[in-house]
């Protein structure tokens, strides 16, 4: 076993809309998220998060569960659309719900880790454009002093964005996440509004707790996933890596530490208008210091400049629909498969890839601050719950060791990570996916919303334990 620092942070998350339900209750009105699963084809087998895991009826359960498994901190995000309805004025009872989630965590001796975007715009929002609109970045910070004005007393770690990327290019380029379009320039001036409302949101965060003299971590959350180039002897395949590395990882990475966007990137996407989005001053705003960076990893991406064979399986599948490419001006790419195993999600298992990862950010980025997985974790078929109760689910378990096992060696090898959160704490709306897709370590059954922690949960609390215990041990011997 790896050893751990003592005050590593062990986690799960969730988002929003893919557990709390409730969409039009306690005066929640239409994110984007509900609008978008209404129309024909757009989420697998018609679903809605309209009910979600219910979590909004059955949160002080939930947070129980929290407690029983010894976790040390809740990821969770607020909904934009249920604190400012219609994108309007400030919804009390919304806040309130969160006000006794927080309270509840606390209780129950759980670290409150909020995330203000996730996925789910006030939908008036989109009717006035969206995050194509760069007002939405200025209403964003409003949004951010709200959720902070009635938490700020209790929550000390703020994450601005859940990974950007999906938000912006799946969303607005591939199609195939809400909104739901298929339009490389408008992905791109959502990128760049999405870098600002980060960047405006964390200045107002800071601003609001200097005044009250109170002291917070403020960042964000990327999705950052190595572009392995399938022959990397071939440079084809290696222009088509640095491609997809500049679209994934740096767009979003260099804004934030290193205040500019990479060249190579600008030229890439000349003729989608990125650099006439970039007012003066932008950048500065964009460069705000954070306190941590968050990083989601599931899987690599094997990537090549050749087409795929006929009978090739693509390899990133956001959805179940066949999509259009997410990346513009890199159309081109695909992403062969390599013979690794795979997750119901068709995403490749290949934990040294997070280990490379975060060994490589600490590298390449001197003023990087200290990193958090704030989401790793797997979707298999096939979970049931046996008549003892249980659900045997030995294929997500192994992921979530090996994948932990590879954290603890990148701290090894000088990565400066101070924490992991298993996504999901409970199967929930697999966005595109619906609730076709399991990656939660409690199972839940759809039609009477029973939770049943899998043998994955029960695992990770038998991880999170044995850690504590030799950590201990390690200081007192020590
Ligand atoms: C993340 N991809 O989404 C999100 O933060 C979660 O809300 C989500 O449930 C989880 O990962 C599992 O999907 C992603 O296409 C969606 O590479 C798509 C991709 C990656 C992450």
């Amino acid at each position: 076993m790896n050893t751990f620092p003592k005050d590593f942070i062990w986690g799960s998350a969730t988002a929003a809309a893919q557990i709390e339900g409730a969409a039009h209750e306690g005066g929640k009105e239409d994110s984007i998220w509900d609008a978008y699963a209404r129309l024909p084809q757009a989420v697998a087998g018609g679903d809605s998060p309209e009910r979600g895991v219910d979590h909004y009826h059955r949160m002080p359960e939930d947070v129980a569960l929290m407690k029983r498994l010894g976790l040390d901190s809740y990821r969770f995000s607020t909904s934009w659309a249920r604190v400012v309805p219609g994108g309007r004025s400030v919804n009390q009872e919304g806040l309130d719900f969160y006000s006794r989630l927080v309270d509840e965590l606390l209780g129950a001796g759980v670290l409150p880790w909020l995330t203000l975007y996730h996925w789910d715009l006030p939908q008036a929002l989109q009717e006035r454009g969206g995050w194509t609109n760069r007002d939405t970045a200025y209403r964003f910070a409003d949004y951010a002093e709200a959720v902070y004005g009635a938490l700020g007393d209790r929550v000390s770690h703020w994450t601005t964005f859940n990974e950007p990327l999906c938000s912006s290019l799946i969303g607005y380029v591939g199609g195939e996440h809400a909104p739901g379009l298929t339009d490389p320039a408008a992905g791109l001036a959502a990128v760049h509004h999405q870098h600002l409302a980060h960047g405006l949101a964390v200045q107002r965060l800071r601003g609001l707790a200097d005044a009250a003299g109170r002291d917070i971590q403020a960042g964000i959350t990327l999705n950052l996933t190595n572009a392995v180039p399938n022959d990397p002897t071939d440079p084809v395949d290696l222009e088509a890596a640095r491609r997809i590395d500049a679209l994934w990882n740096r767009m979003f990475l260099e804004p934030m530490l290193l205040g500019a966007y990479p060249a190579d990137l600008l030229e890439d996407v000349r003729d989608y208008g990125l650099a006439a989005r970039i007012q003066d001053g932008d950048l500065e705003v964009i460069a705000q210091p954070i306190d941590f960076l968050g990083v989601n990893h599931y899987h690599d991406d094997n990537v090549s400049g050749h087409p795929l064979p006929a009978d090739a399986v693509p390899g990133l599948r956001p959805t179940p629909k066949p999509g259009r490419s997410p990346f513009p001006g890199s159309e081109f790419v695909t992403m062969p498969t390599r013979g690794l195993p795979r997750t119901a999600m068709d995403w490749e298992v290949h934990p040294q890839g997070l280990h490379t990862l975060l060994v490589r950010l600490g590298a390449e980025y001197p003023n990087l601050p200290p990193l958090y997985v704030t989401e790793n974790g797997a979707a298999y078929d096939g979970d049931v719950v046996t008549a003892e109760g249980a659900v045997h689910d030995p294929e997500r378990t192994a992921y979530i060791l090996a994948h932990i096992e590879a954290v603890g060696r990148a701290i090894e090898d000088g990565a400066d990570v101070r924490g992991y959160f298993v996504w999901s704490l409970l199967d929930n709306f697999e966005w595109a996916w619906g609730y076709e897709k399991r990656f939660g370590i409690v199972h839940v059954d759809y039609d009477t919303m029973v939770r049943t922690p899998k043998d994955s949960a029960l695992a990770f609390a038998k991880h999170i334990e044995d850690t504590k215990l030799a950590a201990s041990a390690a200081a007192i011997v020590g």
